[in-house]
């Protein structure tokens, strides 16, 4: 399976993060990328395809915010990394957004995603390794995987979130509606619901959500991710939510998956993009599933019958010591 990837996705460095009331290391470290590198061997670099499929989901004051949002922090005299404070709430009417912290709020959706000054670098060539991976199937390729880091999922049109910047998964899948595919699935397997992937499409029916995930009554993003969302307008019925409990085994994803495929091949989608996570592991330091190692080939071989041209984007998983197995076994299966 052709594998993508960039040096410079490494180079974004968070140094810490808001976790239950004071500041913990930043899950989302540059030593993922290392241990899935050593474990699935060499990867090539993706074409730099610019910013157009990039704008193509996201807002232009948008990626303009996220580009120029490190200089601005620093221009105010601040020296960590730039974390916002201050959040307008839903439906809150616009306002300027010259101070820095005011834009910060107004592009994150929560306290636990930096801007740091290679942001934009790393994500930007995040989304174009999930372009080659995504062009690569769509040139006749059975299965390509891009090693999307920082990952993508929680970022919507005009918000970062969830350590996500910008959404690859949301971005191959437009890029391949643009390129003539008709209908694009997006398998979300990682285990938090994501948010930015539902928001973008949410009213689409070309391009159909279906997610394994953590109940979001009780896990993070909580906002979106119930089971009663499915899509609205053109939209309705291309969304499809499967919280699971605390707990999950084997038995209970692999089952819930089967609900998502078999949803999906009613879709009869071109491509699918699967938006994989390894934080399903039952060791992973901020999730609460059980899977072990040994089913990630499962998972994957499930998904491989299917028969449908797959691009597989790498999203969360934090256990760093186990990660390599994990996304190995997964590309193997498949
Ligand atoms: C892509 C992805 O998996 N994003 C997950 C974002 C989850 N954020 C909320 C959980 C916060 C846990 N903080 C743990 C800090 C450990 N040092
Ligand atoms: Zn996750």
């Amino acid at each position: 399976m052709r594998r993508f990837f960039d040096p410079r996705q490494a180079l974004h460095a968070p140094a810490l993060e808001l976790h239950n009331g004071g500041f913990a290391p930043y899950a989302e470290t540059p030593a993922r990328v290392d241990a899935i590198l050593a474990a699935i061997g060499g990867t090539e670099t993706p074409p730099d395809r610019g910013t157009a499929p990039i704008l193509a989901v996201h807002t232009t004051d948008y990626v303009d915010f996220l580009q120029s949002a490190p200089a601005r922090w620093m221009a105010a005299g601040r020296s960590g990394d730039a974390i916002p404070y201050a959040f307008p709430v839903v439906g809150r009417r616009a306002v300027p957004l010259d101070r820095i912290d005011a834009a910060m709020g107004r592009y994150s959706f929560d306290a636990t995603t930096p801007i740091t000054a290679k942001a934009w670098t790393s994500s930007y060539w995040s989304a174009q390794s999930a372009l080659a991976a995504t062009q690569a199937v769509l040139a006749g390729e059975r299965a390509a995987f891009a090693l999307c880091r920082p990952p993508g999922h929680h970022a919507g049109a005009d918000y970062c979130g969830g350590y996500c910047h910008l959404n690859a998964a949301a971005i191959a899948a437009q890029a391949a509606r643009d390129a003539g595919t008709a209908r694009v699935a997006i398998l979300d397997i990682d285990y938090h619901h994501g948010n930015g992937t539902q928001d973008i499409f949410q009213t689409r029916g070309d391009i159909f959500y279906a997610s394994v995930h953590a109940d979001p009554a009780t896990d993070y993003p909580f906002y979106w991710g119930h089971a009663d969302e499915s899509g609205e307008g053109e939209g309705a019925g291309a969304t499809l939510n499967l919280p699971l409990p605390h707990g999950a085994t084997l038995t209970a994803f692999r089952g819930a998956q089967a609900v998502a495929l078999d949803a999906i091949a009613r879709f009869a989608p071109g491509l699918l993009i699967v938006s994989f996570g390894a934080d399903t592991w039952r060791g992973d330091p901020i999730s609460h599933f059980a899977l072990e190692t040994a089913d990630y080939p499962v998972l994957a071989r499930d998904i491989a019958a299917r028969g449908w041209p797959t691009a597989i984007l790498m999203e969360g998983g934090y256990a760093v010591g186990a990660l390599g197995d994990n996304v190995a076994g997964f590309l193997g299966g498949f």
